[in-house]
């Protein structure tokens, strides 16, 4: 029981000043007189921190209390974003610091650049990890974040002659100041090797697993704080250590120093990088390492957790709940049943019991070549005794189908954890849905598609299993913090903040669609907005925006799925209209892109020097510059998001329909006020629902008729052939418009999709097109615009993530909140 807690930092601005004064002499070890601006952040930083410990100790306290059910989430991604200004927030610090800072001539900005951003994710999964993070906090709920602490997050993106170029991203450099590591706290992890008897020779019975190798799991903590509650949550990433006598004394003293630190450099590869493939798999073995060492880490602390207030192993599932966030760390299924029946001697029925209730799945995606699967071979090597397991689920599993559908060999052949041909794997997500209790999608089509077809016969034979929770975004990183401006603005006529916990509050909004006062406010809002994104994109790209222009976003990870092309199609058909016609009615428009690509993904690299090539013709034509712009703003992150969100009137969710699997990023926008154009695609479908089809724009074939078109032999040439426009539009890339010193540079996508268009991008480009014009006329129609772009905001509180954390909360996890007591 933790004893009774020092009182280490006051309630008053006094001291508050005084932790701090104090912070920069003993741990930073220097004076008021001789600080630096990063000695400020550092100080600044620990000072917060010690703010949410006090929080956290009363936490864990409290939980120790209620012994409750605990959310532990699994996942090998988190996008968690700067932490200074959201801990500023949250602690209610943010006046005191900046009239402390200012009084010393340090701004805010200053200080909040010297903030390095986690970026230990790829893209939607591991911001969305964030965002639930952030929600369980906000509804006390008990929960652990599980991860890896990679040395180097997803990679720094710069652009040479057009093209990505990427760059280690070391973002502990200059030390992290949030985390707290716990190096006496570490687990050991066991990898290849054999397995061997242990007693008796029942095939469930437990056996021994001898590892040829191991290394050591050290984790280290970040505090999670819930807003507008005394809850401290926390994210337990683990970092891989090499045995401590790695160190090969002898060969450093032969002057072999490479080959002295092998053996450390090695073992450490294992959290070394982020791997930066975003629904790709390349099933590489240090991946699948990653894999197990997060699993086998997490679960141990898990367990010791359990123990400290419990014993019977049938109630561990009263007091866990482990969500899988999608198949990254779906080994914790046969290594939690090899912990239970080989080292605490549960028997197979009852440890499969316990595992099947204990664990929840989410999947991501729908696209086949995302849906991981490891060749049986590397399994039997790295992880023999798991294999093993997965043999055994396996058997008792088919059995069980065989009882119910006797004779059915494609009913056992569809439905097998392994796949036999070409070669064996394992199905990751099979494995998954087998040993979960619950499994979900992340949108309501995506939920519904994956019922019917990826997971149709487990659908059929458990209904029972599957569920839909709908993303959600955290207001209060998205909307408070990215846009302080409209935050003040929708306070203000709501009468307070409350709507940052609630947001469903944000539906009173719409009582002054029609108020002058605020319709002026709300456009100044935007302009304002853009004008700090144009003073960014001015410095970062040279390429001076109007801020009174329509600003276009377009802002994902870069994908075939996603569609940049058709975006890209779009601009050149606006370049050539102007071109031709230079008194064409065409609205002010900035476009901007952002996002980056997988650096083995050629296509999508090919599709972003396309991007970069017309943005420099477009931007440097003066007969078009005036009313159309181009920026690509290299390195999207979260800290760019934050940037680039409030500023945009027009959101592009444009992927094919039935391949975004929710969409988190329309989310966003939507919140801050942007009107989206989009298919009826993932969540774009549950925005239209809500916002009203009269302020979204929608283009686009359906799920069905995309089938539809597939299937009855869509030829793209025949589009090409009947639309002018289109044919101008791809003669103008073909042909050199935009690579003049090397025409063919562009052969390669021009072919692609005249030959087969996978993502239909030629199917959907008329539509498209002149749903854009459409998009134009409301433009010119700056009244309704801003109607539109009120009723987004007003009419998108569904999509708070504290409402996917609530959804979760009662159709999967069963867990209740428990309030930590103020001091
Ligand atoms: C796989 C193998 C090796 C390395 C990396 C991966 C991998 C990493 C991330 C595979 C998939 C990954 O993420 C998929 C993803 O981000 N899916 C997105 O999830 C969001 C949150 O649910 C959805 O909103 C997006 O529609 C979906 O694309």
């Amino acid at each position: 029981k933790p004893g009774p807690n020092i009182r280490r930092v006051g309630t008053t601005v006094e001291d508050f000043e005084q932790n701090l004064l104090s912070n920069l002499y003993f741990q930073r070890g220097t004076t008021i007189e001789s600080a630096s601006a990063g000695d400020a952040y550092h100080t600044l930083a620990v000072t917060l921190r010690d703010r949410l410990v006090d929080r956290y100790a009363r936490t864990v306290a409290a939980h120790y209390e209620t012994n409750p059910r605990f959310v532990y989430y699994l996942s090998a991604e988190y996008m968690l974003g700067r932490q200074l200004n959201q801990n500023l927030l949250y602690t209610g610090t943010e006046q005191w610091t900046r009239e402390i800072a200012e009084s010393r001539g340090l701004s805010m900005e200053t200080l909040a650049a010297l903030d390095v951003e986690p970026g230990l994710g790829n893209g939607g999964l591991g911001r969305l990890a964030a965002c639930l993070l952030d929600s369980m906090a906000t509804l006390d709920i008990p929960a652990v974040g599980y991860g890896i602490r990679y040395d180097y997050g997803i990679f720094k993106q710069t652009f040479q002659d057009g093209e990505q170029v990427e760059r280690p991203d070391d973002w502990t450099f200059y030390g992290n100041p949030w985390e707290f590591a716990a190096s006496d706290d570490q687990h050991v992890v066991g990898f290849y090797g054999r397995t061997e008897s242990a007693n008796g020779d029942s095939q469930a019975g437990p056996r021994r697993w001898v590892p040829g190798e191991t290394v050591r799991g050290e984790p280290s903590h970040m505090l999670v704080p819930g807003y507008g509650t005394q809850t401290v949550n926390i994210v337990r990433l683990w970092r891989a250590r090499a045995s401590r006598q790695s160190f090969d004394l002898a060969r450093f003293g032969a002057g072999q120093y490479g080959e002295a630190v092998q053996h450390i450099a090695l073992s450490e590869s294992i959290s070394k990088v982020l791997y930066p493939d975003d629904s790709t798999e390349l099933g590489r073995e240090l991946r699948l390492k990653q894999q197990y060492f997060l699993v086998s880490c997490s679960l141990r602390d898990i367990i010791r957790r359990f123990r400290f207030r419990n014993q019977d192993w049938d109630t561990f599932p009263d007091k866990v709940v482990i969500q899988l966030n999608d198949t990254h760390p779906v080994l914790a299924i046969p290594e939690l049943m090899r912990l239970l029946v080989d080292e605490h001697h549960v028997d197979w029925d009852r440890a499969w019991s316990i595992t099947q209730r204990t664990f929840a799945y989410t999947c991501h995606t729908l696209l086949p070549e995302a849906l991981e699967t490891w060749p049986v071979a590397l399994l039997e090597r790295l992880l023999p005794r798991h294999m093993e397991i997965i043999y055994l689920i396996n058997h008792v599993f088919l059995r069980d189908i065989e009882i119910r559908h006797p004779d059915d060999l494609d009913a056992i052949r569809e439905l097998s954890l392994i796949q036999e041909e070409p070669e064996r794997r394992v199905r990751m997500a099979h494995l998954a849905v087998v040993g979960s209790h619950a499994v979900n999608g992340v949108a309501e089509l995506h939920s519904k598609l994956l019922a019917e077809t990826t997971l149709r016969r487990f659908a059929t034979l458990w209904p029972e299993k599957f569920h839909n929770v709908t993303n959600g975004v955290t207001p209060r990183r998205f909307v408070r913090l990215a846009n302080p401006r409209l935050s003040s603005l929708i306070s203000a006529h709501l009468g307070g903040d409350g709507w940052l916990s609630d947001l469903d509050q944000l539906a009173g909004l719409e009582a002054f669609t029609h108020d002058n006062a605020l319709r002026e406010r709300w456009r100044d809002v935007k302009r304002h907005n853009k004008e700090d994104l144009a003073a960014y994109a001015a410095k970062a790209t040279g390429v001076i925006i109007d801020p009174h222009a329509m600003c276009d976003v377009m802002i994902k990870r870069f994908h075939e799925y996603k569609r940049q092309l058709l975006k890209v199609l779009h601009v050149v058909t606006l370049y050539n209209r102007l071109k031709h016609d230079p008194s064409a009615t065409v609205a002010p428009r900035t476009v901007v892109f952002a996002g980056k690509a997988a650096p083995g993904y050629r296509a999508a690299k090919l599709i972003m020097k396309l991007v970069n090539a017309v943005a420099d013709t477009v931007n440097s034509d003066p007969a078009v510059s005036r009313l159309l712009r181009v920026v690509f703003l290299p390195d999207y992150n979260v800290t760019r998001a934050e940037l680039i969100l409030p500023a945009a009137d027009l959101s592009e969710q444009i992927s094919l329909a039935g391949k975004e699997a929710s969409g988190t990023g329309n989310m966003k926008l939507a919140l801050n006020g942007a009107v989206t154009i989009g298919t009826l695609d993932g969540a774009n479908i549950e925005i239209r629902d809500r916002v009203g089809a009269d302020n979204f724009f929608l283009f686009g074939l359906n799920v069905e008729q995309a089938v539809n078109v597939r299937a009855g032999g869509y030829s793209p040439r025949s589009y090409y052939e009947r639309d002018p426009e289109l044919r101008a539009t791809i003669d103008a890339i073909s042909g050199g418009a935009f690579s003049p010193g090397d025409r063919g540079a562009f052969t390669s996508v021009v072919d692609s999709i005249l030959g087969w268009d996978e993502y239909l991008c030629l199917a959907d480009y008329r539509s498209y097109v002149d749903c854009q014009d459409a998009v134009e006329r409301a433009w010119h129609d700056a009244g309704r615009w801003t109607t539109m772009s009120i009723l987004n905001t007003a009419r998108s509180g569904f999509f708070s993530s504290d409402r996917t954390v609530r959804d979760y909360c009662r159709g999967i996890w069963n867990v209740e909140p428990v309030r930590v007591p103020p001091e």
